[in-house]
């Protein structure tokens, strides 16, 4: 076995390369690994404490807040509150843009996060997702009030995800490779278990959640069609996979190959998933190990956000699937 190597050294390594860094940046990803250790451990015990089920509010997205997805926030919040490094935070919980550090500081970076991806899975033990992207600001980009951090997501500095899992996973992108770290509860710590990762350039498995074929458009319809055809030399049909949780799904297209999708409807074409921290993020980490994420109809990173909580359409995974699903739908668009 290999030394382990801590994420906290992986960080401070990855720092030491860069002779520019004041460290602002490996503090903030020290807090977001903070937040995430605390988060997971509330999941392990969240059926013995009072923390399952909803809060009775609604949030921004119009959806019912569970006490965990409240817990998550605030427990990131809370870190990002302790250093006051990061400027502005922007979650999927909150409404509005909350500047953490006091007016006469200034801050380089904001974050924006999904604090718990895939709430429908809380009550029933299934797997977890925390998300996260960060921006650097740019000295005009201070005094540009609400533009301040809407930027497209080939511009982030770093984005990845937790998994909360039958183990906790952080995977990460600085848009040097993409490096994972597993929890060893015994020590507290994340030990880096990938480096470098590449996916597959195609793959047999899809998620999408079928329930809602027939909300979709005909190029949506006919591209899930296709890969449930029979074809022993294009290895179809895929195999389906859905977990409910964004980020366990694409983790395992990370790994496995293949692809997910949660595309427009015809009556809502902008589509479930937030663009600034869901589908960018991912779609860093994705492109990071040679795949793409798509709306199926243009590249998620080249997206000039107009809201923070912006909808897209999303189709992420193997380079070669993408492009299939990208030759479906653009005609539609035409
Ligand atoms: P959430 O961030 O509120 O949990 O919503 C995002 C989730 C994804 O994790 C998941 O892939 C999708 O929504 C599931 O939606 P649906 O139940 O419509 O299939
Ligand atoms: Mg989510």
């Amino acid at each position: 076995m290999s030394n382990p190597v801590s994420l906290t050294e992986h960080i401070l390594d990855q720092q030491r390369l860069n002779p520019d860094a004041t460290g602002e940046f490996s503090t903030i990803m020290t807090q977001i690994v903070l937040g995430g250790k605390m988060i997971a451990q509330d999941l392990r015990q969240a059926g013995l404490l009072d923390i399952l089920g909803s809060t009775g509010d609604i949030n921004i997205q119009g959806e019912e807040v569970q006490k965990l997805d409240q817990r998550a926030n605030d427990t990131f919040v809370q870190v990002f509150e302790s250093s006051k490094i990061v400027r502005t935070v922007i979650s999927e919980e909150m409404e509005e843009p909350y500047t953490v550090i006091p007016a006469e500081r200034t801050g380089k970076y904001a974050v924006f996060f999904d604090p718990l991806d895939g709430s429908s899975n809380i009550d029933v033990n299934g797997p977890l997702g925390a998300i996260f992207s960060i921006h650097r600001l740019s000295p005009t980009n201070l005094e540009n009030g609400s533009s301040l951090y809407l930027k497209p997501g080939h511009e982030q500095v770093a984005g990845g995800y937790i998994l909360f899992g039958a183990s906790t996973i952080l995977v990460y992108t600085c848009g040097d490779g993409v490096h994972q770290f597993t929890l060893n509860p015994g020590i507290g710590e994340f030990l880096l278990s990938g480096s470098n990762i590449k996916m597959p350039a195609r793959g047999k498995i899809y998620s999408v959640n079928e329930g809602n074929r027939q909300k979709w458009s005909n190029g949506v319809k006919k591209y899930i069609d296709h890969i449930q055809e029979v074809d022993v030399e294009t290895g179809r049909p895929y195999s389906l996979r859905y977990t409910g949780c964004l980020v366990a799904d694409v983790h395992r297209v990370l790994f496995k190959g293949g692809l997910y999708l949660y595309p427009g409807e015809v009556n809502k074409p902008e589509g479930k998933l937030r663009l600034m921290y869901e589908a960018a993020p991912l779609t860093f980490v994705i492109e990071q190990a040679g795949g793409i994420g798509s709306t199926g109809y243009e590249r998620i990173q080249n997206i000039q956000p107009k809201t923070p909580h912006q909808r897209v359409p999303l189709v992420i995974g193997s380079r070669e699937d993408v492009e299939l699903v990208e030759k479906f739908l653009k005609p539609e668009m035409s």
